[in-house]
């Protein structure tokens, strides 16, 4: 781990917050008006990447998720078309994030909250979001160097 994210991790990611917005959505044309939620709740983007993730990115980044039935469709479709990566700063970054993306199935997904609104499907569910500090630091260096996180 390099010194600046080592330093983060000591002080604690809960103020920061990693999140991707997956392939169908980005298709959709839908950068915009997530980008817009994550401002207008005063959050701070201080990274932020049009990428294509290799399966091999995919796989770390769901690793906890190897074992699932639903692991091949999850991997097909985060590395199928360009994603947007984000490093998100703000009060309980993490925390206020996960309740703006909402609950995992679209379909059930609170109506306000960005899965809820935009997606029906939950494999292209729109969004994915860290859900605790260590996963937060491990997945936002699957996708950025410390060079490009502004500090
Ligand atoms: P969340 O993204 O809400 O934290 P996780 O971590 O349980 O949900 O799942 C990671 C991703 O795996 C989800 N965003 C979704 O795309 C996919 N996923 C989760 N559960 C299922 C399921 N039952 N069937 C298909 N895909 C799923």
């Amino acid at each position: 781990m390099d010194n600046s994210l080592r330093a983060e991790s000591e002080k604690g990611m809960k103020d920061h917050t990693f999140i991707i917005i997956k392939p169908n959505a980005v298709k959709r044309g839908l950068i915009g008006k997530i980008i817009a939620r994550i401002e207008n709740k005063g959050l701070k983007i201080i990274a932020l990447k049009l990428l294509r993730l290799t399966r091999s990115q995919a796989e770390n980044l769901y690793e906890m998720h190897r074992n699932k039935p639903f692991f091949g469709y999850l991997i097909n479709h985060i590395t199928s078309d360009f994603i947007v990566a984000m490093v998100i700063e703000g009060k309980e970054a993490i925390k206020v994030m996960r309740k703006m993306v909402g609950t995992t199935n679209p379909t059930e997904a609170a109506f306000g909250t960005i899965r809820g609104d935009f997606g029906l499907s939950i494999t292209e569910n729109i969004i994915h979001a860290a859900d605790n500090e260590e996963n937060t630091l491990r997945e936002m260096k699957i996708c950025f160097t410390s060079e490009e996180i502004l500090s």
